[in-house]
């Protein structure tokens, strides 16, 4: 196994990690100005909080309270910073991402005590809900000539917008102010209304029928989010909206024509296992059910998934499934049945029936280290039937599980094979059901002929391993990271994109790729691709396709 595929840059950090807590130094720590603590809580909120949490107890990271960081000390801590972990704590310093003084100052900072975010209710809610657009002052049909089905929705991260880019002539076809570090993009059960959200918790619901498509609803829910979704199920599309966040701890769920808040239910309470009180259990990946009127609420901290029934919002019934600690992100099957839930810290897979309403199965055996599906890809396996697949961020495999327990009971709901993907730090995989390619990423590998590459392997002859595309080379942007992230197939799964993601004031690009023969279709340039990340084709995100 070649190294550099495993991602194991700083292992000597690794081993500095692993060292025991009571032989390491203590230092003081170095009062902070209020200047130095503001600047310090902005950097955290914007690198840190997503993985280690605003009260820094720990998820995806490591637990970063005073009482752990004193015994680690402060040249520890700086050093870890500084050059990162295979574990996947980013190399902030050596990347150049923080600079020498900034690592010191992010140090000294987690030696303080813990700033403690405002709450967010109701009333915030509603001081920053702008309807600009009432439904009727909105069209009856659609205005605009676009090709609706095959428009992208694409995260420009670091310039707090979403670019429409045409799927049929590649060209951007508006550009929309949204939160800042936007996230995600999820479309309504008609595929009318694209929802966007920022890392700053502002969601934004833009009316694709307008011409140009526009804004027409934004609110702020929190001070950190990651989710929303739209209810899917029949009689209820387009009805409402929820958003998850991750500060404060809670969801909420609102009109789905004018995202007016209806209703905030905080998911603070009890861990799942141990039975302890956890004051933030942050929301991760929120989906709607297509068989009841639910939405699934992965609740990262306590490792619970609630089944959000939202028939009567005021007796609002929410099943609480004992699921597993740090669920984060996860998707359907083929069937649209069962919900795949990754708890990537506990490097395992949660199995949901979204028909009865149940736990199936917790599926740890032959999984890798840290599993990241996004929604992860369906396909048939040519021996096992129909699989759902993840790739993983602590290691270079991709898991296959099997998902028809009727037609294939054997194989339902076990790791039927692993695989060697394009290498660790990968966060996501695609494939459509019109395809045999699967396709695999891996932005946060620390090697960085591995990060701006992509593999693909042939789903029909998974023993003749991955194929590797240089797809940063042949986007031709000059220097810069350029990590190449998130494959998103067109409507017809003719055509894969690939974002190659570079720094705010570099060139950044999206390369098309021909699903056929692999080969180089287009590379979409434009001053305003600011850092590209995630991308939405609108027909394959509303009906759950990948
Ligand atoms: Fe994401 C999905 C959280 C960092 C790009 N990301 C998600 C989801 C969650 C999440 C909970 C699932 C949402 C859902 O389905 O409802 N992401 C987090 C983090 O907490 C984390 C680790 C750190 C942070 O501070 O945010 C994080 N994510 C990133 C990135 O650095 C990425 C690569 C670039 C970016 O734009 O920020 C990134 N995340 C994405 C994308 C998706 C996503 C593209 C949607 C994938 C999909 O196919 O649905």
């Amino acid at each position: 196994m070649d190294i550099k595929r495993l991602g194991l840059v700083g292992i000597g950090m690794a081993l500095v990690l692993g060292a025991s807590i009571a032989t390491s130094s203590v230092q003081a720590a170095t009062k902070l100005s209020a200047e130095e603590k503001e600047q310090a809580n902005t950097i955290f909120f914007q690198r840190c909080a997503g993985c280690h949490g605003v009260l820094r107890k720990g998820a995806t990271g490591k637990n970063l309270e005073p009482e752990r960081t004193k015994e680690l000390g402060f040249e520890h801590i700086r050093d870890f910073i500084n050059y990162g972990s295979p574990g996947g704590m980013p190399n902030w310093g050596t990347s150049g991402e923080l600079s020498e003084a900034q690592v010191d100052l992010m140090a000294n900072y987690l030696l303080e005590e813990v700033v403690t975010p405002p709450e967010w209710g109701m009333k915030q809610m509603l001081d920053t809900w702008t309807l600009f657009y009432p439904a009727k002052n909105r069209p009856t049909k659609q205005m605009n000539k676009l090709n609706l089905d095959n428009l992208f929705s694409v995260t420009l991260r670091d310039a707090g917008q979403v670019a429409l880019i045409s799927g049929d002539d590649y060209k951007i076809k508006a550009i929309l102010q949204t939160g800042y570090a936007v996230h995600i993009s999820r479309i309504s059960a008609s595929g009318r209304y694209l929802f966007v959200t920022g890392r700053d918790a502002l969601l934004s619901m833009v009316d694709l029928w307008m011409d140009p498509p526009t804004t027409v609803a934004q609110i702020k829910l929190g001070l950190e989010a990651r989710s929303v979704e739209t209810s899917k199920m029949k009689g209820f599309e387009d009805k409402y909206a929820i958003g998850g966040t991750y500060w404060p701890p809670q969801f909420t769920i609102m009109n789905g024509d004018t995202l007016e808040p209806l209703k905030v239910v905080s998911t603070r309470g009890m861990t799942y296992d141990t039975q302890e009180y956890h004051p933030e259990p942050r929301v991760a990946a929120i989906l709607a059910s297509h068989y009841r009127p639910e939405f699934l609420v992965n609740v990262k901290e306590t490792g619970k998934i609630l089944l959000v029934n939202y028939e009567d919002i005021g007796n609002l019934n929410v099943t609480s499934i004992d699921a597993e600690r740090f669920l984060h992100d996860g998707g359907l099957d083929s069937t649209n049945r069962y919900f795949m839930s990754a708890a990537n810290a506990r490097d395992t897979i949660v199995v949901i029936d979204t028909k009865t309403g149940k736990l199936v199965a917790k599926v740890k055996d032959g999984m890798g280290a840290t599993p990241h599906p996004g929604r992860g890809a369906n396909f048939i396996h040519p021996k096992y039937g129909p699989v759902w697949s993840t790739s993983h961020l602590g290691d270079d495999s991709i898991a296959m599980i099997g998902t028809d327990p009727e037609g294939h009971p054997d194989s339902a709901w076990k790791v039927v094979e692993s695989v060697d993907g394009l290498g660790g730090g990968s966060l996501f995989i695609k494939t459509h059901p019109k395809s045999t390619n699967l396709w695999v990423d891996a932005p946060l590998n620390s090697d960085e002929e591995t990060y701006q590459s992509i593999g693909v392997l042939d789903i029909n002859n998974l023993d003749k391993g991955v194929e590797i595309l240089p797809i940063a080379k042949w986007a031709k942007l000059g220097e810069g990271s350029k990590r190449v992230v998130q494959p998103e197939y067109n409507k017809d799964g003719s055509e894969v994109w690939f974002s190659v993601w570079n720094g705010k004031a570099q060139k950044s690009a999206i390369v098309v790729v021909d699903d056929k023969t692999r080969k180089l279709k287009k590379v979409i340039t434009d001053e305003r691709l600011v850092t590209p990340t995630g991308k939405f084709n609108v027909y394959n995100t509303q009906h759950d396709i990948y």
